[in-house]
């Protein structure tokens, strides 16, 4: 039964130095419907609230300043069905003015799903720039060639994309799987892009499984965000042009360093197919960053136009990839001195400076619960890696999933984009006869250190979440129980000092 709004859906429309107008759009329903009156001021079509559809269209007719879509927690599917339609009424969700801001609630709770009838968003070059926040954008599907078979998740052909703190999973396309952008600049902070697949269609070969970016005006950022489990065609490098994680073609000239076209800062780059991260004619600065387990490549230079190019790696873990640096075609390519590890003498590296060779001991891929609504994965070091502390220096304040660098008494900073927690000054838990069972309810625990749990039973019970930060695996002794609710997360890597 479909729920019933008493109150018309209206508008917010606030003004802004008596010249611009600024509008807040508040959706109240998951299915897909049309505004009638677009530009009257008020979110509301054929069935009573407001839909995200009908929220877009009367943005759209709102020509008068920024725009903001509260979009709360809830599962977006669209259902009007009619792909190649531009103009937000069916299919795609055609942003066509101004600058837009798509509020969510979480990129776990706040869900636009295309359920394969076209691609999710369209941001139409008729746009200003566009922000996606909390949100999950997934289920897009286009194919063929030119603009209709770009962008499963996202098309932005507008002045600017910016994501931040989303997920665009599982999208289908010829060109840019996740997102293709061809506008000015294009950011992806502290948001993940994974899963996404590009094919061939009709004989255009398929490019970008994760992200495509072509010709961008401006800067391109990548920052505290994951690539992850892209795949661009079915066979390997050989069917696809550029990379299943990251391609960028074709970047603005005439700016050199520090200003490359390309950043990519404190970021994961994994088990994409074929390659990371494929630079056709862009400078990039990468730093910080692990680009692990991409069967085509880690990190791939087409070729470099601009002789001020170059191509800056720093502080960085390239391991598992086939091979870890290359093909390596154009540009300067400075690795070799800056404190980076590969893991199969490709990238040049020089011993005592570098890590040639090595293997950086990580874990899996795995999401790590980093605070603040930040929804990246990351490979963390395992005990004894040689990545930590092995850097003097680091650029950033701070790793991917937002604590602080360095960490411990130590200056020294971890390679790749995570810093590995120390517990300096604070106290282990000892569990054995510390908690004994039916502790009153409510009780936090949380500690950093060593967790023991010793020889016998401990039962924890009634009890609120327990949390423990530890630099290594815990390994609990002959039992250890958590029963009635309490929630233990038992953390590979995480400070209970920290405060986000
Ligand atoms: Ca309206
Ligand atoms: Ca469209
Ligand atoms: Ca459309």
């Amino acid at each position: 039964m479909r729920e019933r709004f008493l109150v018309v859906a209206s508008v917010t429309v606030l003004a802004l130095g008596g010249s611009a107008l600024a509008a807040t759009l508040d959706v109240n329903r998951t299915d897909d419907f049309i505004d009638t009156n677009p530009g009257d001021g008020f979110c509301a079509g054929s069935l009573p609230g407001c839909s995200l559809r009908a929220a877009i269209m009367e943005a759209n007719a709102l020509t008068l300043g920024p725009d903001t879509i509260n979009l709360p927690a809830g599962h977006y599917v669209l259902t009007l069905a009619g792909a190649g339609e531009d103009l937000g009424l069916t299919g795609d969700l055609d942003i066509l003015e101004g600058e837009l801001t798509i509020e969510g609630d979480g990129a776990e709770v706040t869900i636009i799903d295309a359920g394969g009838i076209d691609r999710v968003i369209d941001v139409r070059p008729t746009s200003a720039s566009v922000t996606l926040n909390k949100l999950k954008i997934t289920g897009g599907q286009v194919a063929g060639a030119g603009g209709s078979g770009s962008g499963g998740g996202v098309l932005a052909r507008g002045t600017g994309l910016f994501l931040d703190k989303t997920i665009v999973d599982r999208n289908r396309a010829t060109r840019g799987g996740g997102i293709y952008f061809a506008g000015a600049a294009v950011s992806v902070s502290l948001s993940a892009v994974t899963n996404n697949v590009v094919e061939a269609f009709d004989g255009v070969a398929p490019s970008g499984g994760g992200l495509e970016v072509e010709s961008p005006a401006e800067a391109v950022s990548v920052g505290f965000s994951t690539i992850a489990g892209n795949r661009c065609g079915p066979g390997g490098a050989a069917g696809c042009e550029g990379a299943g994680g990251v391609s960028l073609t074709g970047c603005f000239p005439g700016v050199t360093w520090p200003s490359l076209p390309v950043r990519v800062i404190n970021s994961t780059v994994s088990g994409n197919t074929p390659r990371g991260v494929w630079l056709d004619d862009c400078g990039a600065w990468l730093e910080s960053s692990t680009l692990v387990d991409n069967p085509g490549g880690g990190l791939g230079v087409a070729a470099m136009a601009d002789p001020g190019w170059l191509l800056l790696v720093e502080y960085s873990i390239l391991s598992g990839n086939g091979p870890d640096c290359g093909p390596q075609t154009g540009g300067t390519w400075l690795l070799a001195g800056n404190r980076n590890l590969d893991s199969d003498a490709t990238c040049g590296l020089v011993e005592s400076v570098d890590l040639p060779s090595t293997d950086p001991m990580l874990h899996p891929l795995g999401h790590f619960d980093p605070p603040g609504d930040r929804v990246a994965s990351s490979h963390h070091p395992k005990p004894g890696s040689p990545v930590v502390d092995f850097a003097f220096v680091g650029l950033s304040p701070s790793d991917q999933d937002g604590y602080p660098r360095p960490q411990g008494a130590r200056p020294e900073y971890d390679l790749g984009s995570i810093e590995v927690l120390r517990c300096d000054g604070e106290e282990d838990l000892l569990l054995e006869n510390a908690l004994p069972g039916a502790t009153a309810g409510g009780t936090t625990i949380e500690a950093c250190g060593t967790l023991t749990t010793g020889g016998a039973f401990v039962t924890v019970q009634n009890i609120g979440p327990v949390r423990f930060w530890a630099r290594e695996a815990i390994a609990f002794g002959n039992g250890f129980t958590v029963v009635d609710g309490a929630d233990f997360v038992a953390a590979l890597v995480r400070w209970a000092g920290y405060v986000p």
